[in-house]
């Protein structure tokens, strides 16, 4: 038995009596997790702030995982989480946080005030710097994560001995017995499939654009997000910092990054944001990306002694800026419930995890369906693109002129809505 902090290997020899060779067959944890994005590495944080082990095993390199453009907007009560568990000390010193939100379409941009509304803010704190904090955390703490892992399978969740096989960076085969594992593998991970299909609801939509991401080393133009409606197509301007600018423009579902030089982008992007008296500033693009756009969800979210939570579960189109902050929900309901089985014997809250998680799922799925539907022009051969465009501007004007339905944006944008 050989200990390294507190994972606890099986080793067996391969040959001879090199330690070079030896073949690290299995080792032990209180919870398996498979992922090391926002979900997976929150996950161990909260459960080692609470004095329990937990392994990461994740396909790709830190380097990767860290780089990773995604998110920008953290909730309210996701800060609050954060806090609690000792990840947002840099996100209160670096994070900018924004108490409203502008729509705009033509020859209108509205405010909506959401501590007004609902007594709530957003913060703007981009998801490699949370993922940073996090992998910090869990390195300084000595608890492991396993990076470059491959053929990663779940096995007899089913059962109260269930485990995890992959081959690590070397190639070599391990096996990690838990007594519990988190799916935390992202939209493309394993964990969901493992659940079989008889047991399994799909509920998804597919719409016909994507947006094309762009990250610009130049200053936001404006104080707070612009979501913007127009005739050629939905525009997002947010940010990652004072200095950084980050962009999105609704493209059409088979479009690709080729077709966007930055001229043609940062044109696009005036056009789409032009508002008498205002100027947008363009610079170099750092980077450029395309997203397709989909609403998925796949429930439950437990089998036997497995847990999904975050992507892996589902999946929302970024215009209401929920996914991130789904997956730090899902995490800490998981957590709250895996502390009570492992230390207090009580299953309660596993039990419930699955339908405490999706009331959440289902109300953020709503409003970045909504939210969707509101922003993104139709593409010109829909039949019914003329009616379409004139409900959506309807809507727009509605929401920021009724008090009442903008708060239920507010509540939805900050997550008032549900507590976490
Ligand atoms: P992740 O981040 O996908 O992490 C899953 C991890 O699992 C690893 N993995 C495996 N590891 C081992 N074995 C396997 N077989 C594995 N298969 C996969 C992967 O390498 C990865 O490291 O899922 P997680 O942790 O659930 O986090 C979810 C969030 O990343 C996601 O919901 C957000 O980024 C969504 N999102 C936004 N969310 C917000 O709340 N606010 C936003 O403003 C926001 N903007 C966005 C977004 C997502 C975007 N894209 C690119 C999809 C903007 C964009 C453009
Ligand atoms: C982002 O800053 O990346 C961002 C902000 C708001 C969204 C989606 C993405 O709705």
């Amino acid at each position: 038995m050989n200990v390294r902090g507190n994972f606890h290997w099986t080793e067996r020899r391969t040959g001879g009596q090199s330690p070079s060779r030896l073949t690290i067959v299995a080792m032990r944890t209180q919870v398996g997790i498979v992922g090391s994005g926002p979900s997976g590495l929150l996950l161990a944080q909260i459960l080692a702030q609470h004095g329990i082990e937990s392994v990461i095993v994740e396909s790709r390199s830190r380097e990767y995982v860290e780089a990773r453009i995604r998110a920008g907007v953290i909730e309210h009560g996701a800060v609050d989480v954060l806090t609690e568990y000792g990840v947002g000390e840099r996100l209160h010193k670096e994070g900018l946080r924004h108490d409203g939100v502008y729509l705009q379409w033509p020859g209108h941009r509205e405010r909506i005030d959401f501590v007004e509304s609902c007594g709530q803010s957003v913060w703007i704190y981009g998801q490699t710097q949370l993922t940073k904090d996090l992998v910090n955390a869990r390195l300084a703490g000595d608890q492991q994560i396993h990076w470059e892992v491959s053929q990663t399978r779940i096995q007899d969740a089913d059962t109260d001995h269930p485990r995890i096989t992959f081959r690590d960076a070397s190639g070599h085969p391990r096996r990690i017995d838990c007594d519990y594992i988190a799916g935390c593998d992202g939209f493309h991970g394993v964990s969901r499939n493992t659940i079989p299909e008889s047991i399994r609801m799909v509920a998804q939509r597919a719409y016909p654009f994507s947006w094309l991401g762009i990250l610009a080393d130049v200053p936001p133009s404006t104080d707070e997000l612009i979501y913007a409606w127009h005739p050629d197509g939905f525009a997002l301007h947010s940010m990652r910092s004072t200095d950084v600018s980050r962009l999105y423009l609704q493209i059409a579902a088979d479009d690709n990054v080729t077709n966007w030089p930055d001229e043609r982008v940062w044109e696009a992007l005036s056009t789409r944001f032009a508002l008498d008296g205002w100027t947008l500033t363009s610079g170099p693009t750092l980077e450029k990306s395309v997203t397709p756009m989909r609403s998925f969800v796949s429930a439950p979210m437990r089998w036997g002694r497995l847990f999904l939570a975050g992507d892996a579960s589902h999946i929302v189109p970024p215009t209401g800026a929920k996914g991130l902050n789904l997956a730090i929900a899902d995490v800490n309901k998981l957590a709250a419930a895996l502390v009570r089985a492992i230390q207090d014997g009580r299953d309660d809250l596993i039990d419930s995890y699955s339908d405490d998680a999706l009331r959440r799922v289902w109300q953020a799925t709503h409003f970045s369906w909504w939210m969707t539907s509101m922003l993104h022009t139709p593409p010109d051969a829909d039949p019914d693109a003329a009616f379409l465009r004139q409900m959506q501007i309807t809507q727009l004007a509605y929401v920021t002129s009724s008090h009442t339905a903008a708060t239920g944006l507010a509540e939805n944008y900050t997550g008032a809505v549900l507590p976490y």
